[in-house]
């Protein structure tokens, strides 16, 4: 069996017996109040918005949160970065897919695998130190990876996934 296909076997697994009761089957999500700040659309089963799934603030931040504290190109010292992970968020909407397909607000797209090749966890930050981040801060959402974890994401692959001001997530079936 091809790792990959022996991975996503081992994913399927892990994801019904332990933390993906609520992606486990199609199921409608509850509609966004706020302004949404997310839409994902593609080869996804939940959705709340006709074939999307459209999110405020508010719901982001009601899915479990993960910190991560890292150096960046882009802040000075160690600096704290909190929000959704990539693959809970994925879990919740759903997706089928091995590759997504993220958009800024000035449409600057990059694909990004969604589960990372060397194990690498990005999450989709809203916080930055404690505090929701501006438009003018690359907020409000901000995909952040681990980068002191591994020196390999020290390196433009990896740079180049960690997009700011992310507005939109289409999974590629
Ligand atoms: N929204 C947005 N995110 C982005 C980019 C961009 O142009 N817009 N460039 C990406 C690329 S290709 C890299 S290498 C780094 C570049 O960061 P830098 O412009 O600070 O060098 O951010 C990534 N995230
Ligand atoms: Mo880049």
């Amino acid at each position: 069996m091809a790792t990959g296909r022996l991975l996503a076997l081992i994913q399927k697994v892990l994801c019904g017996l332990l933390f993906c009761t609520v992606a486990s089957s199609a199921a409608p999500l509850p509609q966004a109040s706020g302004d949404v700040v997310l839409t994902i659309s593609g080869a996804i089963e939940n959705t709340n918005a006709g074939e999307t799934v459209a999110l405020d603030m508010a719901a982001l931040e009601a899915l479990p949160h993960e910190t991560i504290t890292t150096t960046t190109p882009w802040t000075n010292g160690k600096t704290e970065f909190e929000g959704v992970k990539l693959s809970d968020l994925m879990s919740w909407v759903g997706a089928h897919g091995v590759t997504l397909s993220a958009i800024a607000l000035n449409d600057y797209q990059v694909s990004l695998p969604i589960m990372d090749e060397n194990g690498l966890d990005p999450i989709v930050a809203y916080k930055v130190d404690g505090k929701h981040i501006s438009v003018r801060e690359k907020g409000p959402l901000w995909v952040i990876y681990p980068f002191d974890q591994q020196s390999v994401a020290q390196s433009e692959t990896y740079y180049s996934r960690s997009i700011w001001q992310l507005v939109k997530i289409v999974v590629e079936p």
